[in-house]
């Protein structure tokens, strides 16, 4: 019996690794290819994280596989060996991890500036935001600035973030974002925390109320298919922090577009949203009668 709960024990690591080692052939991995540059660079940071901790998965189970093996094959009258523990041990295993660990925090800060710090990133491609984002129970809130506002240095920007206008375009659950720029979004939320979450671009952001957080990003596309219907390039929004009953609600896209196409979307916005309901045409219908 204690060599089949040894044997049951090293099974399972053994299924997960198999598993594991099955996922990206099956697609049960990444959501998806990376559509973004930082994605690519994120994706990497991951794989070389998992190769860590598998080495070390691989290591301990072994180790447990070791020590149940022997506990299973014990002879009757064996006494079990005590022990006060071993400072030589206690040493590698300490400052092991520490190391370890240490290489990943350094290595990882090249991504994670270029993720978060906006210095790194080209400063005049970004000097604007497109849109602002808001996030609130259960939906995202779209303002792109109106044709009237002009951006002329950062005031004007501040300037258009704090004085929403009746001539700025609002959508709702749909952004549109030129494809193969760097874009800058300003997220806020309405009421309570969010998080702004796309997937296959590797962007998740925490929506805070009460502050505005920038976030910056490039689609490039790569793997994704045109979709004829929508003029652009989809891609699925969810919100990944739980916000209340709603929560699964709060899915949106984001479109990108090539930039003849994003301005044309803008156009039909502004056209649409400022119709009146009495076409041009009929008024001139009237005028000649
Ligand atoms: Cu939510």
């Amino acid at each position: 019996m204690k060599k089949f709960w040894c044997l049951f024990f090293m099974f399972w690591p053994i299924v997960a690794l198999v598993v594991c080692a099955m996922a990206p052939g099956m697609n049960w991995w990444f959501p998806g290819e990376s559509n973004s540059p930082i994605g690519v660079e994120i994706d990497g940071l991951f794989n070389l994280i998992l190769i860590i901790v598998t080495i070390v998965f691989i290591g301990t189970q072994i180790a447990f596989g070791y020590v149940l093996w022997k506990g299973a094959h014990i002879q009757k009258n064996e006494k079990a060996l005590y022990t006060h523990g071993s400072h030589n041990l206690e040493i590698i295993w300490t400052v092991l991890p520490c190391v370890v660990m240490l290489f990943i925090a350094l290595y990882q800060m090249e991504v994670w500036a270029k993720f978060r710090v906006q210095s790194t990133f080209d400063q005049d491609a970004v000097s604007q935001p497109i849109a602002e984002v808001t996030a609130r129970q259960f939906e995202w809130r779209i303002r792109y600035p109106g044709p009237d506002t002009k951006f002329e240095g950062k005031a004007d920007i501040t300037d258009w973030l704090k004085n929403p206008r009746p001539t700025d375009l609002y959508t709702v659950n749909d952004l549109h974002v030129p494809a193969g720029k760097n874009v800058l979004i300003h997220l806020r939320s309405g009421d309570v925390q969010h998080s702004f979450f796309v997937p296959e671009l590797r962007i998740k952001q925490d929506a805070v109320p009460g502050t505005v957080i920038p976030i910056w990003f490039n689609v490039d596309n790569k793997t994704k298919k045109y979709d004829e219907s929508i003029k652009g390039f989809s891609y699925e929004l969810v919100c990944a922090e739980l916000c209340g009953w709603g929560h699964y609600k709060m899915q949106a896209r984001v479109v990108a577009q090539l930039e003849d196409e994003y301005k044309n979307y803008l156009l039909q916005l502004q056209k649409e949203q400022f119709d009146d309901g009495v076409s041009a045409e009929s008024d001139d219908d009237e005028e000649e009668e």
